[in-house]
C-alpha cells in the first residue's frame, strides 16, 4: 500500500442534528439550518417526520422580507447579491440566500462560478447561502423552496433572497414565494434578446438595470428609461402596486442607499391596508391546495391495487390497445370503489 494512504482514515459522516439541538442552535450554527433544509428537499419518510416535530416547536420570524432576484444568464445576480447582501448586513441585518440550482437548465449558470462571485460574503458572520436542487422529480421549485423560506425564518433572518436564472417555469413558481419579485436586465439589450418572457416581466415590481458603470452607465440610463415608459403601459396589479425601474451596479456603493428606498417603498405600499398579509395568507393558500394534491396523489397511487391498475393500463397505452381516455375511464371505475370507505 502507497505510504500517503492511511488505512485508518474513514470519511466522516455529517453528524445529524437531534431536534433539541435544532432547537437551540438554529440561529446560531448554519450547519443546523443547513441540514434542515437537506431534510425539507429529501422524500424519506425519517426526514418528513423530523421536520413535522420541528414545524411543531420552533416559531418563524415575523419581520421578514422574501425577495425573489432574477434575471438571464450572465446579467449580474451574483454580482448583485454578493454587493447589496454585503451592505445590509454592514447594517445589522442578518441575509440567507437560497439560489435554484440551475444545473438542471442548459445555461452556463453554475453555483461553482457563484463561489467566487459571492465573495464578499464568504465567511461573514450573518450570511447564509444555500443552493436550492430546482426538484423537478418532486413536481417543481415551490415545496422545498416553501420549507427553506420557513426554516430560515425560523432561524432569525432578516432578509431571504431566492434567485433564479429567469428563463424558465420556476418563475412563476418562485412569485407565489415571495413579496417581491425583482428582475435584473442588462443595459442595452432588448427583453427579446435576454431571453425574458413577457409574463416574467409583467410579474416583476421592480426592475434593476445593472452594470450601471463604467463606460455602461450612459447605456443603462437610457435602457432604464425605455423600460420606464414601458412600465406605465403596464397595468397596476391586484395590489395596486405600480412596478417601478432603477439603476444598481455591483462596481459602486451609489445606488445602495437608492435601492434600500426602493425595497422600503414597497414594503410601506405593501403594509397599508394590510396588503402584504392578505398577499401571504392567498400564497399559503396556493401551497395548501398543492401540498393537498400532491398528498391525496402519493397516498392514493401508492395503494398497491391502484399502483397496479395504474401500471396495467400504462402498458395497455403503449401497446396500442387503449387510448388515454379509456385508460382513465378504466382508473376511475376502479376509483368508484373507494367512493364506499371514503364517503
Ligand atoms: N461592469 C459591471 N460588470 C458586472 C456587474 N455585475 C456583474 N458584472 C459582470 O457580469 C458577469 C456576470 O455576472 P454574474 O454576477 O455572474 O451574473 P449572473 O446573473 O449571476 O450569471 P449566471 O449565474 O451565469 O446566471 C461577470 O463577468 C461580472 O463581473 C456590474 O455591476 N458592473
Ligand atoms: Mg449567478
Amino acid at each position: 500500500m502507497p505510504k500517503h494512504i492511511n488505512p485508518a482514515y474513514r470519511r466522516q459522516t455529517a453528524k445529524t442534528y437531534s431536534l433539541a439541538e435544532c432547537q437551540r442552535l438554529i440561529k446560531s450554527d448554519a450547519q443546523v439550518l443547513s441540514q434542515l433544509i437537506s431534510r425539507a428537499e429529501s422524500t424519506l419518510a425519517a426526514d418528513k417526520k423530523f421536520l413535522k416535530s420541528v414545524y411543531k416547536v420552533l416559531h418563524r420570524k415575523k419581520d421578514v422580507k422574501r425577495i425573489a432576484i432574477t434575471g438571464a444568464p450572465g446579467v449580474g445576480k451574483s454580482s448583485f447579491l454578493n454587493a447589496y447582501c454585503k451592505h445590509l448586513i454592514d447594517s445589522g441585518y442578518r441575509v440567507a440566500i437560497l439560489p435554484v440550482d440551475p444545473s438542471s437548465y442548459t445555461t452556463r449558470g453554475s453555483i461553482l462560478g457563484d463561489k467566487t462571485r459571492m465573495d464578499a460574503l464568504v465567511g461573514l458572520e450573518g450570511v447564509f447561502i444555500k443552493p436550492m436542487a430546482s426538484a423537478l422529480a418532486l413536481g417543481g421549485v415551490a415545496p422545498a423552496t416553501s420549507a427553506a423560506i420557513c426554516l430560515c425564518e425560523m432561524a432569525d433572518y432578516d432578509y431571504i433572497f431566492i434567485e433564479t436564472v429567469g428563463v424558465g417555469q420556476s418563475e412563476y413558481e418562485v412569485r407565489d414565494l415571495v413579496d417581491l419579485f425583482i428582475l435584473l436586465l442588462q443595459p442595452g439589450g432588448g427583453d427579446e434578446l435576454q431571453g425574458i418572457k413577457r409574463g416574467i416581466m409583467e410579474m416583476a415590481d421592480l426592475l434593476l438595470i445593472t452594470k450601471a458603470d463604467g463606460e455602461l452607465k450612459s447605456v443603462a440610463q437610457i435602457s432604464r428609461d425605455n423600460y420606464r415608459s414601458a412600465l406605465s403601459l403596464f397595468s397596476i396589479n391586484e395590489w395596486s402596486w405600480k412596478p417601478r425601474s432603477a439603476l444598481f451596479s455591483s462596481m459602486t456603493t451609489e445606488y445602495l442607499s437608492g435601492l434600500d428606498q426602493q425595497i422600503e417603498a414597497y414594503y410601506a405600499h405593501m403594509e397599508q391596508g394590510n396588503r402584504l398579509a392578505q398577499f401571504r395568507m392567498h400564497q399559503e393558500q396556493l401551497r395548501f391546495m398543492e401540498g393537498q394534491k400532491n398528498l391525496l396523489y402519493r397516498r392514493l397511487a401508492e395503494k398497491k391495487s391502484i399502483k397496479e391498475r395504474i401500471e396495467t393500463l400504462s402498458l395497455s397505452i403503449s401497446s396500442g390497445e387503449l387510448s388515454h381516455l379509456q385508460a382513465l375511464n378504466s382508473l376511475e371505475e376502479l376509483l368508484e370503489n373507494i367512493d364506499a370507505y371514503i364517503p
